[in-house]
């Protein structure tokens, strides 16, 4: 049992419920994650924060492409109970989501923009840096480069190197929740493992993982399976 009494308890007396999310919420819906076991980062010959850097889309984008193409780019995936779960409460108008996940997931779920910041932004959203035209999935799945100019494409997501989207946004969602869910994330990408700082001093924190984490003392760690905490979850 993970959901105990008094962490139902809790989301029933919460208004403003914050979920901030990463890689472990999509695992089971076969997106593998990076840093676990069976994690992308395994085996890897470079290192993982210069293969998805800026720097590495400018000096050696064939390479990063076909590891994003192998790795990173499941378009059949379906979202899951866990992202089925926090939709409805967002629906409800009762909980918002921050997420590091560039596989849009929650969107297919059925969260929009005022519930849902996707801070590292979208695998599927594909655009020519040259001049910002968008480019369709199916034609960035054949080629790196567009086929009229050879210009290079490239996904709006945050590689190492860049701004996330929306952070001041996404900080004031942290400091208006009274409950905030950290699930299935390593917290080791700054700055979203330091949006936790932005937290009101009466704010309850939960966090939901697999393996333990690097958190204040402040913050209730359940070691867990997401899917067992929402599968008991009553929401
Ligand atoms: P990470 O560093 O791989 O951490 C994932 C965490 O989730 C690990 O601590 C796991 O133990 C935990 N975990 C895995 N499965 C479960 C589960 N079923 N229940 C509970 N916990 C679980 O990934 P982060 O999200 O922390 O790292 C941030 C990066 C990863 C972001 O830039 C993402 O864009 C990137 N990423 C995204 C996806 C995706 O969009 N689905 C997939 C892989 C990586």
């Amino acid at each position: 049992m993970l959901v105990t009494n008094d962490i139902q308890q809790l989301f029933d007396d919460s208004h403003q419920i914050l979920f901030l999310t990463g890689a472990g919420v999509s695992t089971l819906s076969g997106i593998p994650d990076y840093r676990s076991k069976q994690g992308v980062y395994q085996g890897l010959d470079l290192a993982p924060e210069y293969l998805l850097s800026i720097q590495a889309f400018d000096e050696i984008p064939e390479i990063q492409y076909q590891f994003m193409q192998d790795n990173l780019y499941f378009p059949k995936a379906k979202p899951n109970i866990i992202h089925q779960k926090m939709a409805n409460l967002a629906q409800a108008g009762r909980a918002k989501v921050v997420t590091q996940n560039i596989d849009d997931l929650d969107v297919k779920a059925g969260l929009s923009d005022n519930h849902l910041i996707r801070f590292h932004g979208s695998l599927y959203h594909l655009y020519t840096p040259v001049d910002g035209q968008a480019i369709s999935l199916a034609a960035y799945q054949k080629s790196l480069y567009r086929a009229n100019d050879q210009a290079k494409i490239r996904p709006a997501i945050t590689f190492y190197g860049e701004e996330p989207y929306r952070v001041s946004e996404a900080i004031d969602w942290v400091r208006q929740a009274d409950l905030i869910v950290v699930v299935g994330t390593s917290l080791q990408v700054y700055p979203f493992a330091g949006l936790l700082e932005y937290a009101n001093n009466q704010a309850k924190i939960l966090a939901v993982n697999l393996t333990a984490l690097p958190v204040p003392a402040r913050v209730h760690q359940v070691v867990g399976d997401a899917r067992q905490f929402f599968e008991e979850l009553q929401i």
